[in-house]
């Protein structure tokens, strides 16, 4: 009895105590502001199973989109933010679909 009390209890904290010694690392938001019609900043290295999160500063919709389209955000209103999780690693180049001449890249490790 006295043991599985304990066991219930060792569940318990188990189940609400913060991840101390994480068996992989954690992946990490990275932060990209759309502003004055650029991608800020323009490139960034992340590793895979990283989300990028893209916020929209500017007073028209964007998108950021994959050249290759294998990755897109959805259309990003005035002072939205839209995430992609990176799932694969390479060099990718992207844009906003409405805006062809806002580039940007990120190398995916
Ligand atoms: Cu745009």
């Amino acid at each position: 009895m006295r043991r599985s009390i304990l066991f219930a209890f060792a569940l318990a904290v188990g189940a609400f105590a913060p991840p101390l010694f994480a068996q992989t690392p954690q992946p990490h938001l990275v932060l990209v502001e759309i502003q004055g019609f650029a991608f800020v900043p323009a490139m960034i290295e992340v590793a895979v199973g990283d989300t990028v999160v893209w916020t929209n500063h500017d007073f028209v919709p964007h998108t950021a989109t994959a050249d290759d389209e294998s990755w897109t955000t959805p259309e990003l209103p005035v002072d939205a933010a839209g995430r992609v999780v990176m799932q694969k690693a390479g060099l990718f180049t992207y844009h906003c679909r409405y805006h062809p001449a806002m580039k940007a890249t990120i190398l995916v490790k």
